[in-house]
């Protein structure tokens, strides 16, 4: 094998590599992982080096409206094919037990678990990847039918939290340790902690962890008990739907335009309302301010990079607090995230 030089490094190919992407020129993309490959340079760095961090630039630029969703979808649909390319050229065989990766219910990021996937396989593990949304009762039958050693489950969206616990509950009762991962756990892994489980920052400290049994087995009891005892999350989500509509009224009362809005515009407003009520209501779940914070602060950053007023999420979080104020804990943090909007209107 020959070896890796300064100029064979990912770094070096990166800015190339997004450039294909951003071209949608597949086959110039997947020239420049496999040369990095046939230079000698391990196939795992390539996955995380390349792939991964344009990965991520991607996202930025669809947030920022640089880029559409069809140029997100094209660079993807490529990332995919290298991801794909690269780990052929190594063909590795398995000489590990079999760790099955998967999507939640509801989860369309498959491309973050199948990374980790692949670096599973990569190090020797015998890897079926069951990819997006998979429902929490077929995954559970397939955890028995292929007598796995381990789960690995991912949550690219804070809000999925709630379901992320049922399907975590569900992979324990079948005696399959499972490994959670994803940015939907927090960057530093703290609403995983609050659901009690196993979770990895990035592919090789899953990997470090599958290969731990002791660890991988290791507990820790879920701190989720004073959240449920008053019942805020059930009637969140019980009353989602009229807080939804009633939003939608209220935005049509009180901001010019909207009620002169497009189908397309309605269709994401209405998304756009739901996330918030999803968002607020996986924060009372596992009792952070912050994940509902963390969540505003991205909204208003989409939002008005595409021309809407931060002004308006402010108007809809008052108008949420309002209709919750029997609901403390949701109440507050409505409160704590709109602040700053509040301030950022009145210093104008
Ligand atoms: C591609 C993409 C999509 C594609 C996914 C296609 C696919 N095949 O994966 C599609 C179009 C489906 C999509 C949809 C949406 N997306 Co999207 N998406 C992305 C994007 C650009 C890239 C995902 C990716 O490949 N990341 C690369 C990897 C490397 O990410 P990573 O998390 O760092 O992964 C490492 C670790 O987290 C860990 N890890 C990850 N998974 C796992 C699993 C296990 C078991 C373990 C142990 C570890 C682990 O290891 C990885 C490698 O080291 C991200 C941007 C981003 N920063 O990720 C947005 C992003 C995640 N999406 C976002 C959003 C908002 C959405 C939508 C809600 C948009 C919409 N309005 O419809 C929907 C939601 C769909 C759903 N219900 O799931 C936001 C989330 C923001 C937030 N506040 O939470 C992001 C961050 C974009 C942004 N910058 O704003 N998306």
């Amino acid at each position: 094998m020959i070896a890796a030089t300064a100029e064979t490094s990912p770094a070096d190919s990166y800015h190339g590599f997004l450039g294909s992407l951003e071209a949608a020129d597949e086959y110039a993309a997947v020239d420049a992982a496999l040369g990095l490959v046939d230079a000698g340079v391990p196939a795992e760095r390539v996955l995380l080096e390349l792939v991964a961090p344009a990965q991520v630039e991607i996202g930025e630029r669809w947030a920022r409206n640089e880029w559409s969703v069809a140029q997100e979808h094209a660079a993807t649909h490529i990332s995919e094919r290298v991801v794909a390319a690269v780990v052929a050229r190594v063909n590795p065989r398995p000489t590990r037990g079999r760790v099955v990766v998967a999507c939640m219910d509801g989860e369309w990021h498959a491309l973050p678990p199948r990374l980790v996937a692949e670096v599973l396989r990569l190090r020797g593990w015998n890897v079926t990847f069951l990819g997006a949304s998979v429902p929490a009762a077929d995954l559970v039958s397939y955890l028995h039918r292929h007598d796995a050693y381990a789960v690995g489950l991912a949550c690219a969206l804070p809000m999925r939290l709630p379901y992320a616990h049922r399907v975590i509950e569900a992979c324990r009762r079948s005696d399959v340790p499972v490994v959670v991962g994803g940015r939907g756990f927090g960057h530093d892994g703290r609403w995983a902690r609050r659901l009690g489980v196993a979770w990895a920052p990035d592919a090789p400290s899953a990997a470090d962890l599958v290969a731990d049994e002791r660890a991988l087995r290791r507990v820790q009891p879920a701190d989720l008990s004073p959240q449920f005892a008053d019942g805020e999350y059930a009637s969140l989500v019980r009353r989602r739907g009229d807080l939804i509509d009633g939003a939608l009224a209220d935005l049509r009362d009180r901001v010019p335009g909207v009620r002169e809005y497009a189908p397309a515009q309605l269709d994401s407003t209405v998304s756009d309302l739901g996330h918030i009520v999803d968002f607020l209501a996986a924060a009372v779940y596992v009792d952070d301010a912050s994940l509902f914070a963390e969540f505003v602060e991205w909204l208003v950053a989409v939002l008005v990079s595409r021309g809407v007023p931060a002004s308006v999420v402010g108007l809809t979080l008052r108008h949420y607090a309002g209709e919750l104020r029997d609901s403390p804990r949701a109440a507050r943090f409505l409160g704590a995230a709109g602040a700053p909007l509040d301030a950022g209107a009145r210093s104008r």
